[in-house]
């Protein structure tokens, strides 16, 4: 498979600073040679270019911080994850978690200029489904899903919309962190939601292979966005917004070992890895394996799976 990585060095959507570190900690940890290693084709973009940022505007909710430049980020990271998806599997090396506004719009125009339903798995302590109106930290990388999905409010502040995601094609997995703004919201929007809860009642496989299911039924092209804060912070410390009680070392290396073998992803972000506060790259590293194993590092080949590798 091609893989085609993307620099999103992006800093401002974070409460604290350091994410503009996470794509060359990435690229350190090894990505680009473990892609190879595993026999795909990698190409890498390098960073995508920093568009100046948008003149100011006003808006009620005086919380905001950095919307001009979170703007014109979303803007060139749409533009860059449209071209990046035509021939490859973009892998999205943040930066905070607001580059999403602009990988997910961008690979929802290019499933609609395919004819495809985009779905998205969105892995993180934190729906990150604000608006501008709700968010009371102002922080933008608590809204990137609610912009990508078309929630109100965006119109004028962010970049126009060209393909909204349909909330029903939206899952998130790990919640504990949920802002009783967010907590209605989503609900009305009908994202399906699976808190740390759900995973401690059900364990995490059948609530990903339901999910995977309906994407395989409908043809769907799959984006997937992992937050360094779905891990444990015991596993994964560099991430600036810590909740304890987070995914294990082997709840996630499950949910990529069953994305892998679903074939399904098209398009991957590893965001919000803040290499100032990591452990000797403990941090990086752990994300780089977890993105092996989401594009086919096995412990044990599978021997009835017939298109194993060839994801
Ligand atoms: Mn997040």
């Amino acid at each position: 498979m091609r893989c085609r990585i993307v620099g999103a060095p992006v800093q401002d959507g974070a409460g604290r600073m350091g994410c503009e570190m996470g794509p060359s900690a990435l690229r350190t940890a090894g990505l680009v040679s473990v892609l190879a290693e595993l026999g795909h084709e990698v190409e890498d973009w390098g960073t995508v270019e920093k568009a100046a940022a948008r003149p100011a505007v006003v808006h009620g909710n005086l919380a905001l911080k950095a919307l001009p430049e979170i703007s014109a980020w979303t803007a060139a990271i749409a533009e860059t994850a449209y071209a990046a998806s035509r021939d490859a599997v973009p892998i999205f090396l943040g930066g905070d978690h607001s580059i999403s506004a602009g990988t997910v719009s961008g690979v929802a125009r290019r499933a609609a200029k395919r004819g495809r339903p985009l779905f998205v798995l969105w892995l993180d302590a934190h729906p990150d489904f604000h608006t501008l109106d709700t968010t009371t930290s102002g922080n933008l990388h608590g809204v990137p899903l609610a912009y990508a999905s078309g929630q109100a409010g965006f119109k004028g502040y962010f970049p126009d919309l060209p393909q909204a995601v349909d909330p029903a094609r939206i899952c998130a997995i790990g919640l504990r962190s949920v802002d009783p703004a967010e907590r209605r919201a989503l609900a009305e929007a009908g994202v399906t939601v699976h808190d740390m809860r759900a995973i401690d009642e059900h364990g995490i496989a059948p609530l990903l292979r339901a999910f995977l299911a309906r994407v395989e039924q409908e043809n769907g092209l799959l984006h997937v966005s992992l937050d360094v804060d779905f891990l444990d912070p015991s596993i994964a410390p560099a991430v600036g917004t810590t909740v304890p009680g987070g995914a294990t070392f082997r709840e996630a290396h499950l949910v990529m070992e069953m994305l892998s073998d679903s074939c399904l992803v098209s398009s991957l972000d590893l965001v919000e890895l803040n290499p100032f506060l990591d452990e000797r790259g403990r941090t990086a590293t752990l994300m780089v394996d977890l993105t092996a194993s989401l594009m086919g590092r096995r412990i044990m080949d599978r021997p009835t799976r017939s298109h194993s590798g060839s994801l």
